[in-house]
């Protein structure tokens, strides 16, 4: 059966992109899981929910992995909404044993007897929550069991301490030793029997000292996470023991498929490719991506200036670091998947002269806030934020989307943000921003843009400004609204298509905050009203910052607000969702049409006449 769901996801992977290696690491495990374990009554709650395609395929999902995560699909993680096998929602990491803890103490305060398991990678656990909940965990009693995924592996090697601490256990002398130790406490002891037996077959076994053991979880382990003779009576006997309960299991990320197995990283999320041949180099170079700017800007940067400091919680290949790692190594800090530690560390960094660059998606900047306002901004330390998928990022849904950064960010005194239109201006944003001597953030998408070629000369955009990139050719004595648009970011090129069409006025406004104020003030005195155009949220985004200049100013003219909607966006094709969100050209000239009427002037215009 493992064969048979393993193969089965190799091909529906290979049909629809998505995560692949650490999927194929945790059949075995899954399989146990839901042999041993009475699901859903019994809650399995996966640590980042990347690795549950076998349990979507075992809970009723099979025929649904064909439309895995495109719109109206299957979703990438578990979605309470989409099974009731999914007992927890997740994406972003590290969350798992404070859920399960939260589910087993309910479960003690209802009276009922159901189990608790959160399944975590070696990855995961290098988060801070893992351990607040461990520390928390080992006090409570709770009957519950975290398991770690161990397969060495994070979406890139893994790194830190922790890693080196995982190594030891793994390794033969440390192993022996403690077996031995552990033998001798246990002779007499209930426990002494379940460890021989164990070991029959596996090199299951419980090993007293361990980190976890001080935290007053249970520690059992290393054992085979690929050896299901192991695993299932393993599980069935932690499924009686009473408090909490840690397995360590080892597994092989890409397991079964030799080329995932030789490179894991390069299958962690792959697109579509055939599964005999694997992943090949497209004949036609792609786009260049704004991860890929930020990565290039990031050597010639760091080559201009020995200051520079490079920072990734995880996300080297994501973020664009790989260059940057191999040829900076001194000045390259993976900090391993914990973003709160990651802008401390920075702020640190920057109080001692370094320039630190934090390269950190949207969402993950979320975990990091306190840190963002109590350690960097309130001190006004000089830290970049190089914020990549700004906005919409598709196939990995509401969770991953960047949707609330310029809403989170503008409300913080000290800090800017800028909202580079294109790749060209992402670059030069970049040399601003790490030209200031506070913090400032960048933000831009997942993928590529206009496709504007980054110029080689680095030059400072004058700070707080923005531009005029098209004028309304009409007149105050001509019917018809005289419209300014003010684009954030990339949907500028969408803005311009748009005004082309109804002969709007289109500023590329670069700055969310410093709001370019006199720029804006003067757009809404010679216009009849202003459009702002943002792909983040509506809500506290930069639109409402023109508002808020608006009425500073005393000025009366009609503003109409685009952007994304005061909803979670599921995950789908980007440009499908953006133009659900009424944000592509056509969208954006609709919604103007529709708030501001279609005058005659407008309507002659949008049909070309
Ligand atoms: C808070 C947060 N930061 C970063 C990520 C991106 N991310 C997804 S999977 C992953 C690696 C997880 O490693 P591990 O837990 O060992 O699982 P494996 O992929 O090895 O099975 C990372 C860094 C995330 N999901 N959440």
């Amino acid at each position: 059966m493992c064969d048979e769901l393993r193969q089965y996801i190799l091909h529906s992977v290979s049909k629809t992109g998505g995560h692949l290696s650490s999927n194929l690491g945790t059949v075995e495990l899954t399989v146990a899981l839901h042999y041993v374990f009475n699901t859903p009554y019994d809650r399995l709650v996966w640590d980042v929910g990347h690795q549950t395609y076998p349990h979507k395929v075992l809970t009723g999902r099979r025929e649904q992995m064909s439309t895995l995560r495109m719109y109206g699909g299957l979703a990438g993680f578990p979605k309470r909404d989409e099974s009731e096998y999914d007992a927890f929602g997740t994406a972003h990491s590290s969350t798992s044993i404070s859920a399960a803890l939260g589910m087993a103490h309910a479960a003690k305060l209802k009276g009922e007897n159901r189990k608790s398991v959160a399944i975590i990678g070696d990855g995961a656990m290098t988060g801070g929550m893992a351990f607040e909940a461990m520390n928390n965990a080992g006090v409570s009693m709770a009957d519950m069991l975290v398991i770690l995924n161990d397969n060495d592996m994070s979406i890139s090697p893994p790194v830190g301490a922790l890693n080196r601490y995982f190594a030891r256990l793994m390794s033969g002398k440390f192993y022996a030793r403690a077996r031995e130790g552990a033998k001798s406490m246990l002779k007499n002891t209930p426990l002494y029997e379940f460890a021989r037996r164990f070991e029959e077959h596996t090199k299951g076994m419980v090993v007293p000292g361990t980190i976890f053991e001080e935290f007053g979880l249970n520690y059992v382990g290393p054992i085979d996470g690929h050896d299901l003779d192991s695993l299932i009576p393993t599980l069935e006997n932690l499924k009686e023991l009473k408090g909490p309960q840690f397995l360590h299991v080892v597994t092989k990320k890409g397991y079964g498929y030799k080329l995932a197995e030789a490179d894991p990283v390069l299958y962690h999320g792959p697109g579509k490719f055939n599964p005999a041949e694997g992943l090949v180099a497209p004949k036609t170079p792609p786009k260049l991506t704004f991860t890929q700017v930020f990565g290039q800007w990031l050597c010639d940067m760091a080559a201009h200036d020995e200051r520079l400091i490079g920072i990734t919680p995880a996300m080297r290949e994501g973020s664009g670091l790989v260059e940057f790692e191999k040829r900076f190594p001194k000045r390259y800090f993976d900090v391993g998947i914990a973003e709160q530690h990651a802008v401390t560390f920075a702020a640190g960094l920057a109080c001692e002269g370094m320039k630190p660059v934090v390269a950190i998606y949207s969402t993950f900047l979320q975990r990091g806030y306190d840190q963002l306002i109590h350690d960097v901004a309130i001190q006004n330390l000089p830290v970049v934020f190089a914020l990549d998928r700004a906005g919409l990022v598709g196939a990995d849904g509401a969770t991953h989307a960047g949707s609330f950064d310029i809403a989170y960010l503008r409300c913080l005194p000290n800090v800017s943000v800028l909202t580079p239109a294109d790749e060209n201006e992402c670059r030069q944003a970049l040399y601003t921003a790490f030209m200031q001597s506070h913090p400032v953030a960048v933000r831009y998408p997942r993928g590529a843009g206009a496709g504007v070629v980054p110029q080689a000369e680095m030059r400072e955009i004058p700070f707080g400004t923005g531009e005029i990139r098209r004028e309304c050719t009409r007149t105050a004595a001509q019917p018809g609204k005289r419209i300014a648009i003010l684009a954030f970011g990339t949907l500028l090129y969408p803005a311009l298509a748009a005004a082309e069409r109804l002969d709007a006025t289109v500023a590329n406004m670069r700055f969310a905050k410093p709001l370019d104020v006199a720029l804006v003030t003067d757009l809404a005195r010679r216009h009849d009203a202003i459009v702002t155009v943002e792909e983040g949220t509506v809500m506290g985004g930069a639109g409402s910052a023109v508002l808020e200049a608006l009425a500073e100013a005393r000025i009366d003219v009609p503003v109409l607000v685009l952007g994304l909607p005061d909803a979670f966006i599921e995950h789908g094709d980007p440009a499908r969702l953006l133009a659900m969100c009424g944000l592509d050209a056509a969208g954006i000239e609709q919604q103007i049409q529709r708030r501001f009427g279609a005058t005659p002037a407008l309507l002659r215009t949008a049909v070309g006449q």
